[in-house]
């Protein structure tokens, strides 16, 4: 058994359950039912420091805000640091792993960092960032939408000098890019979203904050440069005050645009994330027969994402535009109808995503709705319309995708796995590179199409007529054999 052990320890059992984090003991015996992620996995840890594991997944204040002052009982001794104690097998392996990386300067394209994130990462780690929900369709219909656009390049524009900058919600951003919200950076790297924060600095780019970043709101913040640009993903608390002190905190703080999350009244189920979970709760083999109830379905995402509120609608937009001055943009439309409404309820700006293909599985890409959306937007009113930007994200890997979402009206495009990926796999110089990449592809994209600035690229450049066209263009289903090996292997083993 994985922690019995632990019942050898002081204050290592439900009757009396003590951790360390950062060098403070906390008694949390009152909290393990409580605990989103399950009392289970704080057994693990339980008379022991939990740092480590605590770290990536919890804003850095979240354990010494939310006890009661009475049940944080010292400071721990000397030697109790198992964190930093010797290497885990498991360390040791990653250490080796990230000595074989290519060097920064081979990687050439954003495919390359994903590849070499999945070979560095923790299982657990590439699980959550990588998986999407269901049979992972919409994931995989993300890239294949941009494959079904093509470009009708023009020739004899004196391409000698081009320029990629726009404003995104008036801010500057040296591409028409930004970096879209990902959850618990530090699963990736142990500086997280700063990795982010500071490549953005850098390079001029705008840094989307997440509601459930591992660094705490205002660590990023304080990383930034001063008017550096930054917005905010904002996951609704069902505690509308905290929301409301959130939202508060963050335009004091300069933050330049909410982004309130609208697709996640629940959370998918993302398989691959949800599967770590039984790896880590010791393998199959434990589970008896009759055990069929016990909760073990939760990944890391669900765990944590109790606090999301289900009954957001429409009717709470006035009291967000009550709280706060920064634009809002919805972040998860889909439809024509709900993007007019948007544009009814004096929002200023919606973000089409099926979130990465981890929410409704099969929902089309936010491409692919770009069309519709933008020729309904065009009836209510002026096109582009100053006061209502409409961004795009999902399967973004490429210069020429981002040219071809602004081609068919989009304002600016989100970036969010590609740049998890780098960092995940190089820190800070990894997103820098990522960047470094993503302008020379403009470059190259903006000379070939024959469009000296972004305000050259219309509808006229690209060929959609087969954006629609799904038929026989879904790539193999990984995921499906995938699992049936799985499966496969484990009743194998078994008989
Ligand atoms: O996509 C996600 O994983 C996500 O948005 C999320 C939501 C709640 C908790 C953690 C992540």
């Amino acid at each position: 058994m994985a922690y019995s052990n632990c019942y050898s320890r002081p204050h290592a059992s439900r009757e009396s359950c003590w951790i360390i984090v950062h060098n403070r003991v906390y008694d949390i015996t009152d909290f393990l039912e409580e605990h989103p992620g399950g009392s289970k996995i704080i057994l693990r840890y339980a008379g022991q420091d939990a740092t480590a594991a605590y770290e990536p997944i919890h804003p850095p204040d979240m354990i010494s805000s939310n006890l009661p002052p009475e049940k944080h009982i010292g400071i721990a001794a000397a030697g109790t640091n198992a964190h930093k104690g010797p290497q885990t097998e498991e360390q040791k392996q990653r250490e080796i792993l990230l000595a074989s990386r290519p060097p920064l300067d081979e990687i050439l394209n954003l495919h390359d960092f994903e590849a070499v994130a999945r070979a560095v990462l923790p299982d657990k780690a590439w699980a959550y960032y990588s998986s999407a929900s269901d049979d992972e369709i919409a994931i995989r219909e993300n890239r294949a939408a941009y494959q079904r656009v093509w470009f009708l390049p023009r020739i004899l524009r004196d391409v000698t000098s081009v320029d990629w900058s726009t404003t995104i919600l008036g801010q500057k951003s040296s591409l028409p890019i930004y970096i879209s919200a990902t959850a618990l950076g530090k699963l990736g790297h142990p500086d997280g979203e700063l990795n982010l924060t500071r490549a953005a600095a850098k390079h001029g780019i705008i840094q989307m904050i997440p509601t459930l970043a591992s660094c705490s709101f205002d660590e990023i913040v304080d990383a930034a440069q001063p008017g550096q640009p930054l917005f905010l993903q904002l996951y609704v608390n069902r505690d509308r005050e905290v929301t409301k002190k959130y939202v508060q905190h963050a335009e004091k703080r300069g933050v330049k645009a909410l982004f309130i999350t609208v697709d996640a009244p629940q959370l998918g189920r993302r398989e691959k994330d949800m599967r770590m979970k039984f790896v880590d709760d010791g393998g199959t083999a434990k589970v008896q027969e009759g055990q069929a109830g016990v909760k073990k379905d939760q990944g890391i995402a669900r765990a944590i994402s109790s606090f999301i509120d289900p009954s957001l609608s429409w009717k709470d937009i006035p009291w967000f535009r009550s709280i706060t001055n920064m634009p809002i943009i919805l972040k998860g439309v889909a439809s024509s109808q709900d993007a007019i409404m948007a544009l009814e309820a004096n929002v200023q700006g919606i973000v089409l995503s099926n979130h990465g293909g981890r929410q409704l599985d099969n929902s089309r890409s936010g491409l692919e709705n770009l069309v519709d959306i933008v020729a309904a937007l065009k009836t209510r009113g002026p096109w582009p319309n100053p006061n209502f930007s409409v961004f795009i994200d999902g399967g973004v890997r490429r210069a020429s995708d981002v040219l071809k979402a602004l081609a068919l009206g989009a304002s600016a495009v989100g970036v969010g796995r590609g740049f998890l990926y780098a960092f995940s796999a190089y820190g800070q110089a990894g997103v820098e590179r990522a960047i470094e990449i993503l302008r020379d592809e403009f470059e190259m994209n903006l000379r070939l199409l024959g469009a000296r600035t972004l305000s050259d690229i219309g509808s006229d450049m690209v060929d959609a007529s087969g954006l629609h066209t799904h038929a026989g263009l879904t790539p193999e289903d990984n995921l499906f054999s995938a699992t049936c090996m799985v499966w496969s292997l484990v009743l194998r083993v078994k008989l």
